[in-house]
């Protein structure tokens, strides 16, 4: 409905600045090699690769959050104010009437994606899919990991203590009621608080065992949507969501997760609405690995979600 023909930015994200864990920045490599290309072509997408990253400190750029900053309580606001500022430019600028494909890289890129996406499509509604609510502000984090916070910057809550490198945000770019997530079952005190105060819609592991995914996906595309149903939608998809027997490498593993139908059923239940414009494929981290068939397990995971998104398992 919203694409004018079958074509894919793929817009390539190896970032590990919004967590401590190395490797993350990994990500796109793996699944690039694995054919995740190739495969999109045989789905009949015509694709094209974005390299925001790639330029001059792309080195610097790869180093993941391990000090604290001295002006603020959050980690490496400068990485991740550079790298997502620089996402954010491609996805607002450069992907025209293309699909936005985003890989991560950790979550905290979806600063710059989300919003990208939100110039183009200011309606938009965003479905996270998540162990994590990833909606800590600089206040109430205690990891001080940004990639533990991207849903507060782009909501612009606590603005005022922002580190100085994110301002770039547009303001309220993303509005309260235009989330919903699916799958959280680690969910921080404060941001339980935030959830509730700023009533955002969430369903959780618990949710998904009360109603049933299908039921549970439904709630949430009517729930973004709000009434129109030429909505355009957003699928924000963090690994660790799903059940981490299927994928041990990721950084924040919680167990009981989504089964891998269910994960992959979200995407393609999404995706049958025809309303899909953008995916994020987030928190793929090979060095967490410590046998080549987990590794496997994970890149494939990813790589499947992907797939059910663009329309693999459609009719
Ligand atoms: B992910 C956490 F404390 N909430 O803020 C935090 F539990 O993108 C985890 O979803 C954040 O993987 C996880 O550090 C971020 C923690
Ligand atoms: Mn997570
Ligand atoms: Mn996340
Ligand atoms: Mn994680």
């Amino acid at each position: 409905k919203h694409l004018k023909e079958k074509s894919v930015s793929i817009v390539l994200a190896p970032f590990s600045g919004g967590q401590g864990k190395g490797g993350v920045e990994n990500g796109p490599d793996y699944m690039l090699k694995h054919g995740l290309e190739k495969q999109l072509q045989e789905l009949g997408w015509k694709t094209s690769i974005k390299e925001p990253l790639k330029d001059t400190n792309y080195e610097e750029l790869k180093q993941t959050a391990t000090e604290k900053s001295a002006t603020s309580k959050t980690k490496r606001g400068d990485l991740v104010g550079e790298a997502t500022k620089k996402i954010y430019n491609t996805c607002k600028n450069e992907i025209g009437d293309d699909f936005q494909l985003t890989i991560g890289g950790d979550h905290s890129i979806a600063m710059g994606s989300i919003a990208g996406l939100l110039q183009r499509y200011p309606d938009a509604g965003i479905i996270w899919i998540d162990a994590h609510a990833d909606i800590n502000t600089v206040t109430t984090t205690e990891s001080g990991n940004l990639h533990g916070c991207p849903v507060s910057f782009l909501m612009g809550l606590d603005k005022e203590n922002y580190p100085p490198e994110l301002q770039w945000i547009p303001n309220q770019v993303l509005k309260t009621d235009k989330i919903c997530y699916i799958g959280l079952r680690d969910v921080d005190a404060g941001e339980k608080k935030i959830l509730q105060e700023n009533n955002i819609k969430a369903f959780s592991m618990y949710h998904v065992d009360r109603f049933g995914i299908n039921s549970v996906v439904e709630m949430a595309i009517d729930h973004v949507s709000k009434g129109n149903k030429d909505c355009p939608l957003m699928i924000s998809y963090d690994v660790d969501a799903l059940e981490p027997s299927y994928v041990k490498c990721t950084g924040t593993m919680v167990k009981n997760g989504l089964t891998l139908r269910e994960g992959f059923f979200i995407c393609e239940r999404i995706a049958e609405t025809g309303n899909l414009v953008a995916l994020d494929v987030v928190e793929v981290n090979p060095e967490l690995g410590t046998n080549d068939m987990d590794i496997l397990d994970t890149i494939m995971a990813g790589c499947a979600v992907v797939r059910c998104t663009m329309g693999e398992t459609l009719l």
